[in-house]
């Protein structure tokens, strides 16, 4: 039985194993981020075939270094996609949930992204369909893909506040619906938060049931590229990175970073992350977050989609 008490603190559960009980500390959360996933991939097998990736044979379960965390990954491909991939750990003091679904060059749909940072008291959400081109200054991306799915956003930005100040490179990625927040552990927020998961989620599905095989070999390219510079962003600069270190290793991390989560990062493309981001040229390693620190307060959208930052911050 896994509960919450009032104050969303840990509550200590017992569990049952073949040798009698023993007492666990749990994580008070009530959620279980592979309901999700099997929620995605039911989904997925109504509209296509999943075949198994070749990736699944290496990266299936590990343990942490401590033996205390579990992480638990997926991978699958299909016609129009290139890579669908999750990852869920599980550890005393978190759960996580990266999701992340990456079509083939060959369509421009967006990606769809949903990374879920739980601990007993807090949660820090990523939830978007990434646009793979630039939507602040490109209105026809905009317009093709997010302009229907206004009123989605706006439905569970009502419900979920903006998270503050991020890195400033990243709102490039996100799209006016993006879902970025931060709330306290409770099932009612979980509960929003699955139904916002299966909502983005069956909206994606949409979007690559209906994407149009592209034939120009300029346009794939370009969609290549793209793809190539979103994992190149993320396989250097996820947030989550130190979380993985720590887990398992910095080896391991950073293999299960270029070549399971972020697949691709070292074959689709040969730019290297100072080509796309120079930026960051003279940071040392590259190590600092963001040359341009976090920006973006509030949200930096309007009701009706129209971006409101400062874009020359972007450049
Ligand atoms: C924090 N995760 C964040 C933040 C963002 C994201 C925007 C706020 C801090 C920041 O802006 O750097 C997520 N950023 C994204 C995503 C994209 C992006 C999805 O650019 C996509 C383009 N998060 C994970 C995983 C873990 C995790 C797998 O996805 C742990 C294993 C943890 N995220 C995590 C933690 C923080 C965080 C611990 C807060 C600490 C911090 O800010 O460094």
């Amino acid at each position: 039985t896994i509960g919450i008490n009032s104050s969303g603190e840990w509550r200590r559960r017992r569990s049952s194993t073949k040798t009698g009980y023993s007492n666990i500390v749990r994580c008070c959360n009530p959620v279980s981020y592979k309901k999700f996933v099997d929620f995605a991939l039911d989904q997925t097998t109504t509209h296509t075939h999943l075949l198994p990736s070749p990736l699944q044979e290496k990266y299936n379960s590990m343990n942490s270094k401590d033996g205390k965390g579990e992480l638990s990954m997926l991978s699958f491909q299909a016609a129009k996609i290139r890579l669908l991939r999750s990852l869920i750990i599980k550890s005393e003091t978190m759960q996580v949930l990266d999701f992340t679904v990456f079509p083939k060059a060959e369509y421009d749909t967006p990606i769809f992204c949903a990374n879920f940072f739980t601990t007993a008291r807090t949660n820090i959400v990523v939830l978007d369909l990434n646009p793979l081109h630039d939507i602040i200054n490109q209105g026809d991306y905009k317009e093709k893909y997010f302009k229907s799915l206004i009123p989605l956003g706006l439905k569970y930005a009502e419900h979920f506040p903006w998270g503050g100040k991020l890195t400033s490179e990243s709102i490039k990625f996100f799209s006016p619906i993006v879902i970025w927040t931060k709330f306290t552990s409770s099932p009612q927020n979980y509960d929003i938060l699955y139904s916002a998961f299966r909502d983005y989620y069956k909206v994606w599905l949409e979007m690559v049931g209906s994407a149009v095989k592209e034939t120009d070999e300029s346009q794939i390219l370009r969609n290549l590229q793209a793809q190539h510079r979103y994992l190149t962003w993320r396989a250097e600069k996820d947030p989550g990175q130190g979380v993985l270190k720590k887990l398992i290793g910095d080896t391991l991390a950073k293999d299960l970073l270029r070549n399971f989560l972020f697949n691709g990062v070292d074959e689709l493309g040969s730019k290297k992350f100072s080509d796309y981001f120079p930026q960051y040229c003279c940071d040392e390693d590259n190590k600092k977050r963001s040359t341009i620190g976090k920006s973006f307060e509030s949200r930096p959208w309007d009701a009706n989609g129209e971006f409101l930052g400062n874009i020359f911050k972007l450049r």
